[in-house]
C-alpha cells in the first residue's frame, strides 16, 4: 500500500466508525462479509409466528388495499404485486422481449424497442397531480441503454420509450409532483461530451447530464451538464427543484478513486433558472441535441446548480411527504443528511453557503441506502451492511444536530439480508399513510429453498402502523427488483377491455384504410407483391379464418382483432415453427410480421386457454 492509499484507508476507517470490513479493500468484501456473519450465526428470525391469521394475510377472494409497482432490474420489466398479500398480479414487459405477450416481436413494440431487446429497470414512479398519484402513468428508467419508458395505467402496457441523449447509466429518475410535468433523469456514468472519440483518456473532461423529459409528450426538453456523476434523483413538491446524489465528485474511473474523497455532493437544480436559460437561448448543442445548458460555470455552483456537500458517497435521495426535507442516505457514511428545502432559495441567492442547508445528520447504521416515510414525522432508512431498517425521527435529528441531547433513533429491525431499496405505502406522496414498509433485500440466503447458484431475492413486508415494527412477510422474487412504490388501490382505475384509444390504433386504422378493411369484422388476405397482410378476427373458440394461404418467400404481416367483449377473455396467435406468439386482449388488435421461407402446412393456434374448445381454436397456414 502506498503512503497515500494508507491515509485514505485510515480516513475511511474513521469515517465508517469501525467498519472494519471495509479495510479489506473492495466493495464486494464490505458487502458480503456482513452476510456471512448473519447466516453463520443462524440469526434468521422467523417471519411470521404460526398464529392463524398473520398480519398482512389477505383472505382468498379478498382484494389487497394497495398496488405495488416493482421494478424488475435486469429482467427489464415491471411487476405489479398486491400489498400486503405480496401476490404477484402481473409482469409488464418494458425493455425486454417477452414471449407471453409477444412484446418486442409485435410490430408496435418492435418499433418501441428499436432493436434493443434488453434493459435494466431500477426506479418506478407514478405520475402526480397536486402531490399525489393521478393514476395516469408509470415511468421507469433503463440503466443499460439510457432510456425512459412510460406505462399507461389504463391498460398497464408500455406506451412510450424515449432514448436520452449524451447519457450513460440513466439511473435515478423522478417525476415532478405538483403536476404531470417533467420527469428528471440522471446519468450515473460520466462520459466525454460529445462521446464521439475525443477526450477518452482524459476523465477530467467527462461530464454528467441531468435530463428533463416531458411526461406528457415523452420528448427530451433540456439537459444540464455538470462535472459530477448523478446517481439517485428526487423532485420537491412545488416544482422548484430537482435533486441528484453524486458519489463520484472525484471524477474518478476506478473504485478506489471514487471512494477517495470524504465528501461528495447533493446536486440541487433550479428548474425555473434552467427553463429561463433554455428560453433565452443560452444553450449548447451536444451530440446533436441543442438544448443543453452548461451547469459547470463558477466552479460548479451557479444560478442553475448548487452542490450541497455531504459525507462520502451518498446514494438515495428522498423528499419527506410534507415537502420540507430532502434526505440523502450516506452509503459509505453511516449518516443521513437532511437538507431543509426552504433554505435553498437563500443558497441560490448566495445568502448562505450550500452546506448551511443541511439541518441534521443522524447516524443511522452502516451502509444507509434509501429512506421512506410514514407521514408522522419519521423516516425509515434501509441499511445495507447491517441488514436492518432504521426508524428515526426527523425533528429529533434536527434537534440533535442543533446541540440538544436527544437520540433520534427509534428502532432498528433485522431484515434478511442486505437490503437495498425501501419504500412505504404512499411514502412518495403528501398522503403517506404509514401502514406498510418494504425492505427489498438483495440476498435471501437461508430464507427459501435453494434453487441452484442463483437464489431468489427477498422482498420483505413490515407492518409499520404500530409502536413496534413487525416483519409480516417474506416475498421471494426473481432477480432483481430494485425499487417499488405502494399505491392506494383507489388511485388506480384500469380498463376492463381495450378501449382502442392508444396511439397504436391509429396505425392499424391507417393500414385498414389502405386495404379497405373493417378491422372489427373482416377476415381477408391482402397481397402486394410478396408482402401479405392477413386480417383475422378471433372470438372464442374460433378464428375468423381456419385456413390462410401464402407463398414460400412471402413476408407475412398478421393482424388479429379479438372481437370478444368480455373482461379477461384474451386470445392470441401462435404460428408454429415461425417464432410467432402474441397476445390479443378483448377488443384489442395486435400485429406481427414474419418471413415464411418454406413450403408446407403450419398450424396456427390460440395460445391462451379461452374456452372448453380452446384446443380446437386453430387453423392451417398453407405455404405453397
Ligand atoms: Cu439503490 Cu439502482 Cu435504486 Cu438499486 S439503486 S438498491
Ligand atoms: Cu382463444 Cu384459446
Amino acid at each position: 500500500m502506498s503512503e497515500d492509499s494508507k491515509k485514505q484507508a485510515a480516513s475511511r476507517r474513521g469515517f465508517l466508525s469501525g467498519a472494519a470490513v471495509l479495510v479489506g479493500g473492495t466493495a464486494v468484501a464490505w458487502g458480503l462479509e456482513g452476510c456471512a456473519g448473519d447466516a453463520g450465526g443462524g440469526g434468521a428470525k422467523p417471519g411470521t409466528t404460526p398464529h392463524a391469521k398473520p398480519k398482512g394475510h389477505v383472505e382468498p377472494g379478498q382484494m389487497d388495499d394497495y398496488y405495488g409497482f416493482f421494478s424488475g432490474g435486469q429482467s427489464g420489466e415491471i411487476r405489479i404485486l398486491g400489498v400486503p398479500s405480496m401476490r404477484e398480479l402481473k409482469r409488464i414487459p418494458v425493455f425486454n422481449r417477452d414471449s407471453t405477450t409477444g412484446y418486442g416481436a409485435t410490430d408496435w413494440t418492435k418499433e418501441l424497442l428499436g432493436g434493443t431487446m434488453s434493459g435494466d429497470t431500477h426506479h418506478v414512479h407514478l405520475s402526480y397531480t397536486d402531490g399525489t398519484y393521478d393514476g395516469r402513468y408509470v415511468y421507469v428508467n433503463d440503466k443499460a441503454s439510457a432510456r425512459l419508458a412510460r406505462i399507461g395505467l389504463k391498460t398497464m402496457e408500455t406506451d412510450a420509450i424515449v432514448s436520452i441523449p449524451n447519457s450513460q447509466g440513466t439511473h435515478g429518475i423522478f417525476p415532478q409532483r405538483h403536476k404531470t410535468g417533467l420527469v428528471v433523469c440522471n446519468s450515473e456514468f460520466r462520459i466525454p461530451q460529445p462521446n464521439v472519440g475525443a477526450d477518452m483518456d482524459d476523465p477530467s473532461k467527462y461530464a454528467g447530464m441531468h435530463t428533463a423529459v416531458d411526461g406528457e409528450t415523452m420528448e427530451v426538453v433540456w439537459q444540464v451538464m455538470v462535472h459530477g456523476n448523478l446517481d439517485l434523483a428526487a423532485t420537491d413538491y412545488e416544482g422548484k427543484y430537482s435533486f441528484a446524489t453524486c458519489y463520484n465528485s472525484e471524477g474518478a474511473v476506478t473504485l478506489e478513486g471514487m471512494m477517495a474523497a470524504d465528501q461528495d455532493w447533493v446536486y440541487v437544480f433550479n428548474l425555473a433558472a434552467i427553463a429561463a436559460a433554455v428560453k433565452a437561448g443560452k444553450t449548447l448543442t451536444v451530440g446533436g441535441f441543442d438544448k443543453v445548458v452548461d451547469g459547470r460555470g463558477n466552479g460548479g455552483d451557479n444560478e442553475l446548480v448548487q452542490r450541497v456537500p455531504v459525507p462520502k458517497s451518498p446514494h438515495g435521495i428522498n423528499v419527506s411527504p410534507d415537502g420540507k426535507y430532502a434526505i440523502a442516505s450516506g452509503k459509505l457514511s453511516p449518516t443521513c443528511s437532511v437538507i431543509d428545502i426552504s433554505k435553498l432559495a437563500d443558497v441560490f441567492a448566495g445568502k448562505i453557503k450550500p452546506r448551511d442547508a443541511v439541518v441534521a445528520e443522524p447516524e443511522v447504521g452502516l451502509g444507509p441506502l434509501h429512506t421512506a416515510f410514514d407521514g408522522r414525522g419519521n423516516a425509515y432508512t434501509s441499511i445495507f451492511i447491517d441488514s436492518v431498517m432504521t426508524k428515526w425521527n426527523i425533528d429529533k435529528a434536527i434537534a440533535q444536530f442543533g446541540g440538544e441531547d436527544v437520540d433520534p433513533i427509534i428502532e432498528k429491525i433485522d431484515v434478511h439480508y442486505q437490503v437495498g431499496h425501501t419504500n412505504a405505502s404512499m411514502s412518495e406522496t403528501k398522503e403517506a399513510d404509514g401502514k406498510w414498509l418494504l425492505a427489498l433485500c438483495k440476498f435471501s440466503k437461508d430464507r427459501f429453498l435453494p434453487v441452484g447458484p442463483l437464489r431468489a431475492e427477498n422482498d420483505q413486508l413490515i407492518d409499520m402502523s404500530g409502536d413496534k415494527l413487525e416483519l409480516v412477510h417474506d416475498g421471494a422474487s426473481a432477480p432483481e427488483p430494485h425499487d417499488a412504490v405502494i399505491v392506494l388501490r383507489d388511485k388506480i382505475h384500469p380498463e376492463k377491455v381495450q378501449t382502442r384509444t392508444d396511439p397504436r390504433f391509429k396505425i392499424y386504422e391507417k393500414w385498414a384504410k389502405e386495404d379497405g378493411i373493417n378491422i372489427m369484422k373482416d377476415n381477408k388476405v391482402i397481397r402486394k407483391g410478396n408482402k401479405v397482410r392477413v386480417w383475422m378476427t378471433s372470438q372464442a373458440p374460433n378464428y375468423g379464418m381456419t385456413e390462410v394461404r401464402v407463398k414460400a418467400g412471402d413476408e407475412v404481416q398478421w393482424l388479429v382483432t379479438n372481437i370478444d367483449n368480455v373482461e379477461d377473455l384474451s386470445h392470441g396467435l401462435c404460428v408454429v415453427q415461425h417464432d410467432v406468439i402474441m397476445l390479443v386482449n378483448a377488443q384489442d388488435t395486435n400485429s406481427i410480421t414474419f418471413k415464411v421461407p418454406n413450403k408446407g402446412v403450419f398450424w396456427y393456434y390460440c395460445p391462451w386457454f379461452c374456452h372448453a374448445l380452446h384446443l380446437e381454436m386453430r387453423g392451417r397456414m398453407i405455404v405453397e
